[in-house]
């Protein structure tokens, strides 16, 4: 594959930019090679400055879930451009979008939006220990909330990445208040909570942990924070940057039946724009300036193009739920597919998939957790990243990330993303003997 104009690009990007991109995982360093700098894109497609086409299972790490460019937002955003690009002031469409929220999730009483996924977790947390009174809170191992301070502690995504053991610029001060167990392990938190009795001001969790590859809540975890969240006056908060409004329409808490405290939304809810929101039950919300004195406000936030892309989709994804049936499937043929040409290669693999969010592991053991993520054979992921890379298909350049489905993938594709697999698995094979 010719990636000619891409790597006269990074060359160039190099010498402007941190590391000639603007997030860290995108600069293929773990996997190595050159990254491919992209022009345009359009339903399951991607297509770089050189002319390459590719499947696309990345799909802007999660919201274009109905593909890129679809018609009725990108119209829509073109028609509101018009009427000024900021306000800074109210306006009906962020009524209207927060309604439009409301109606679709559970356990939303008032929702505030903000401009990324970062600020909606870092938020919510701020929430939750002014709420509370109390400091201390507890996140998962290889689990990813955005890049605010506190949770830059045993972080998945790029921190896994590159294998950031601590992040320079977090100070022992605040990661002291950042308490970590391992995903799936309710004893572990059970402890925790007994040791920092009354200290403890949130738990928040990936409901479906997209950031050290795609894991799974075993049966009865999430039910069993749920209850010790209740019982010790634990603020619940549900990170569905990922999976809000992609595994159900009401997002992981409808399709897993858990109901959480404080939720947190980024991605699909901005349909590509730069939007994030978090929102819950109003006794906690009411503590959120102007209503209280957790402060928290935003020049962009509500922004009306912002706004208008996201109102669009999540209006569509409203109107057509057979979305949601259709992804469901598109997954379960995908996993089918892989399935049949992992096991003929021989190579110890394990796929986790839940509706539109899918990864692969090479490993032996079941993947549950993030040590069992780092022990997988995540050399040869990168090696299988750049096979299918060559064959038109873009993965997350990580192990440590999910792949997200979109709706706009057809049989056809899936077909060539399975075979494409075989091929490179194949090859693989070949180098390694
Ligand atoms: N935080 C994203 C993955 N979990 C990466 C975002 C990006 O590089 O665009």
């Amino acid at each position: 594959m010719n990636i000619q104009k891409s790597k006269e690009l990074f060359d160039r990007a190099q010498r402007s930019i941190p590391g000639g991109v603007n997030s860290p995982v995108r600069a293929f360093k773990s996997v190595g090679g050159n990254p491919v700098f992209l022009q345009s894109a359009k339903g399951a497609y991607l297509y770089d400055v050189d002319g390459n086409r590719y499947i696309d299972y990345i799909n802007s790490w999660g919201p274009m879930i109905l593909g890129h460019a679809f018609e009725p937002v990108v119209e829509a955003i073109q028609k509101k451009a018009a009427d000024s690009t900021s306000f800074g002031a109210p306006t009906e469409l962020e009524v209207e979008m927060a309604e439009l929220v409301k109606s679709m999730v559970p356990n939303v009483d008032l929702v505030r939006m903000v401009s990324s996924g970062t600020e909606a977790c870092m938020s919510a947390l701020r929430l939750a220990r002014g709420y509370t009174g109390r400091n201390k809170f507890i996140k998962f191992e290889g689990c990813y909330h955005g890049h605010a301070d506190s949770f830059l502690v045993k972080a998945g995504s790029g921190v896994a990445t590159f294998n950031i053991q601590t992040v320079p610029g977090v100070t022992g001060g605040v990661s002291t208040d950042t308490l970590t167990a391992p995903y799936n392990d309710l004893e572990a938190v059970q402890q925790l909570v007994a040791e920092n009795k009354g200290e403890i001001a949130a738990i928040i969790i990936e409901p479906v942990a997209g950031n050290m590859g795609c894991i799974l809540p075993q049966p009865g975890f999430l039910e069993g924070l749920r209850k010790l969240c209740t019982e010790e006056g634990i603020v619940f908060i549900f990170d569905e940057v990922m999976t809000g409004f992609r595994l159900a329409q009401g997002g992981a808490q409808e399709r897993l039946k858990i109901d959480a405290d404080l939720v947190t939304y980024g991605k699909v809810i901005g349909a590509g724009m730069p939007v994030g929101a978090f929102g819950g039950k109003l006794e906690i919300m009411k503590h959120i300036a102007p209503l209280g004195n957790v402060y928290q406000a935003g020049t962009l936030s509500g922004n009306p193009l912002a706004m208008i892309a996201g109102y669009t989709l999540l209006s569509h994804l409203k109107n057509n739920p057979s979305i949601y049936t259709e992804l469901e499937e598109k997954g379960a043929y995908l996993e089918k597919g892989l399935k049949v040409v992992l096991q003929e290669s021989g190579i110890p693999y394990v796929i986790n998939h839940l509706g539109s969010m899918i990864s692969i592991h090479f490993s032996e053991k079941p993947v549950v957790d993030f040590a069992s993520a780092a022990s997988a054979n995540n050399a040869l992921f990168n090696n299988y990243f750049h096979a299918m890379l060559d064959k038109g298909v873009y993965l997350p350049p990580s192990a440590f990330e999910t792949w997200f489905l979109s709706h706009a993938l057809s049989k056809e594709d899936l077909d060539r993303t399975i075979e494409a697999t075989k091929k490179s698995l194949n090859e693989l094979a070949k180098v390694s003997v």
